[in-house]
């Protein structure tokens, strides 16, 4: 899953596509490299970030998603967690709806997957973007993550979102410390025993500069390396803002590893 934030203030690439022709450019060279999904996102995450308004979230991300449905290059995910978004976003051929907040952040939100027939993707997230760095804490982050998402994936079933179309992510770097992230990628295999494919997000993160000293966007192979282990892991789609490099590495890993990983998989 390729990366494109069409956002001022994005971690990594934030103002860089916010030229609706640079983003679709961009979104075509990830094709290119092997993108299998490019998920297309109209307000930043990151720590601190300050929401962003329905018409400006649209006004961002839907020019783009529009180009690129016709030109059909990519399946397309929507990186939101607004009911109108997601709704015109799946309207213009968005495959997948990607709700960092799983389903809680708009009450409209589960029945505007359900009556779109799109895949969503439940992410895990202690409190909210303004201040979810403010000292995270769990007794056991693990079990406490998966225990929400198991919750999260029963709340989307009994609104009407067939399980086939969940998939599930810990959400690395969403009220987390270092050490609660290396936990979860360290035991991924218990989420991914959930029973649902699972997604991961690490590209370029903070915690890869906290382990390497490297600022942003230096921090690709401790991205890659954290990659590969997830998928060793269990881990089914890995969201990421260098396509080629991860595909290789995944493409290594895969025959290395193959069955065993596609074993833990199932
Ligand atoms: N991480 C980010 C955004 N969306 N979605 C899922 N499912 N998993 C993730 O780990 C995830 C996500 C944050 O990264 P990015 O989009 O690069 O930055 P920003 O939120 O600043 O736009």
């Amino acid at each position: 899953m390729g990366v494109l934030n069409v956002t001022p203030d994005s971690f990594s690439d934030g103002g860089e596509f916010l030229d609706p022709a640079a983003a679709v450019a961009h979104a075509e060279r990830m094709a290119a490299e092997g993108a299998d999904l490019v998920d297309v996102g109209g307000e930043s995450t990151r720590p601190g970030a300050e929401p962003v308004r329905a018409d400006e979230e649209l006004r961002r991300v839907m020019p783009v998603i529009e180009q690129l449905g016709q030109r059909g290059t990519v399946p397309l995910s929507i990186d939101t967690s607004k009911a109108v978004v997601a709704r015109a976003a799946t309207d213009a051929g968005a495959v997948l709806v990607n709700d960092v907040t799983a389903l809680r952040g708009d009450a409209g939100m589960a029945a505007a997957v359900a009556e779109s027939g799109a895949e969503v993707c439940l992410m895990h997230m202690l409190g909210e973007p303004r201040t979810m760095q403010d000292d995270p804490r769990y007794e056991d982050v693990v079990s406490e993550v998966k225990a929400f998402l198991e919750e999260r994936l029963g709340f989307a079933v009994a609104h009407g979102i067939p399980e086939e179309r969940v998939w599930l992510d810990p959400g690395i770097g969403f009220g987390k410390t270092l050490e609660h992230n290396l936990a979860l990628l360290r035991r991924l295999g218990e989420i991914a025993a959930v029973g649902r494919p699972v997604i991961v997000g690490v590209s370029r993160k903070r915690f890869i500069g906290s382990l390497t000293g490297r600022a942003e966007p230096d921090r690709v192979a401790g991205g890659v390396a954290a990659n590969v282990l997830a998928f060793q892991r269990g881990a089914h789609m890995f969201r990421v803002h260098d396509v080629a490099k991860t595909r290789d590495a995944l493409a290594v890993a895969a025959a290395t590893v193959g069955d065993a990983a596609a074993s833990d998989r199932e």
